[in-house]
């Protein structure tokens, strides 16, 4: 059985919307073409992987710019050779901390389109209603193969390894907690178990929020003893399928094993009027169909915004924590 929104065939099946419910996640397959979707987005990233490796090999930092190479195998090499992941560069997001005026971001036109993607929001309507509102917790992640990845000279720790387990409400601030925080996550390419695809661990998001323990560079861990991993359920996905996950829902990634790289999107929708839990960083209404006028169709305002954003946290020496957790708390022990 289909629902039908807007007079499109939307995915989400009654069965869909029960598995989430129950399960605290759905996998929905094909929701967007991604010829159409990705070749754009490929095609700024090419823009920006071209800039910093002629950056990065002027000043001396590559022995080549790489330029022979697909975007993937480029950006392996120029993050191998350069001991950096590079990743800032890419984001359509800003550091948690130590903003500056010239930190790297990419808020490119393909990207904002993607965020504005109706197949995609057909689904997000489905799951919290047709007043949507694009939540700028949100990330692109390439991470490179472990055995090419960068690693801190000092201590020899992955720049960047899997992810740990954590909920999304836990990485947001308290002012979110009872905003209907959708996450929206999908593979740029493919994403299997070798390439360190998503877990989750499923009905977790019944047991409300867990105790979160500062790990890694800038990460959150809920520890063990809080909540078992057993029943972790790997969720391999191709590019145009699209998992959606509750707030709740306790995740992580698996190690990329792989000799590719893995590149995702995961994304963030609320109602509008909701707070996002990172209140210092720009959203904006993605749909609205009680005053569609208010939506923001245009990528360069969105882009703005964002500079915006870095201007004046770069300005303010920004200093309100962007989580409620201590590593002093006796759980993290
Ligand atoms: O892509 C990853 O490794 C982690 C993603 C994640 O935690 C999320 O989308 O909420
Ligand atoms: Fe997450």
């Amino acid at each position: 059985m289909l629902q039908v929104l807007n007079g499109r065939n939307s995915m989400l099946s009654a069965e869909k919307l029960d598995h989430f419910r129950r399960e605290g996640y759905v996998v929905v397959p094909k929701v967007f073409d991604p010829d159409r979707w990705l070749t754009a987005l490929f095609r700024e990233y090419e823009g920006v992987l071209d800039r910093l490796a002629k950056k990065l090999f002027a000043d001396g930092r590559i022995s080549d710019t790489y330029e022979h190479l697909s975007f993937l195998e480029r950006f392996i090499e120029v993050c191998a050779e350069s001991n950096e992941t590079n990743g800032q560069h890419f984001d359509f997001s800003l550091p948690q901390a130590n903003i500056s005026h010239d930190t790297p971001m990419w808020t490119g036109p393909a990207v904002f389109n993607m965020l504005r993607c109706p197949e995609l929001l057909d689904l997000v309507e489905g799951f919290i209603g047709p007043e949507i509102y694009s939540n700028p917790v949100q990330h692109i992640r390439i991470k490179v193969p472990e055995s090419r990845e960068p690693r801190d000279p000092s201590t020899g720790a992955l720049k960047m390894g899997a992810t740990n387990w954590h909920q999304d409400n836990g990485v947001v601030t308290p002012d979110a907690d009872e905003t209907q925080m959708l996450t929206v996550w999908f593979p740029l390419r493919y994403a299997g178990v070798e390439h360190g695809c998503l877990q989750v661990v499923p009905r977790s998001h019944e047991r409300g929020l867990m105790a979160h323990c500062p790990a890694g560079p800038g990460g959150l861990q809920v520890p063990e003893r809080v909540c078992s991993r057993e029943d972790a359920v790997a969720l391999p996905m191709q590019p145009g399928d699209v998992l959606f996950l509750n707030k709740m829902t306790l995740h992580n990634s698996l190690s990329n094993t792989s000799n590719e790289t893995r590149i995702s999107f995961d994304l963030r929708y609320n109602p509008i009027g909701q707070p996002t839990g990172r209140g210092a960083f720009p959203g904006f209404i993605a749909r609205s169909r009680q005053n569609p006028n208010s939506e923001l169709r245009d990528a360069d305002e969105w882009s703005r915004l964002w500079v915006e954003a870095r201007e004046k946290l770069a300005d303010s020496a920004y200093d309100k924590p962007f989580n409620r957790w201590s590593a002093d708390a006796p759980v993290c022990a």
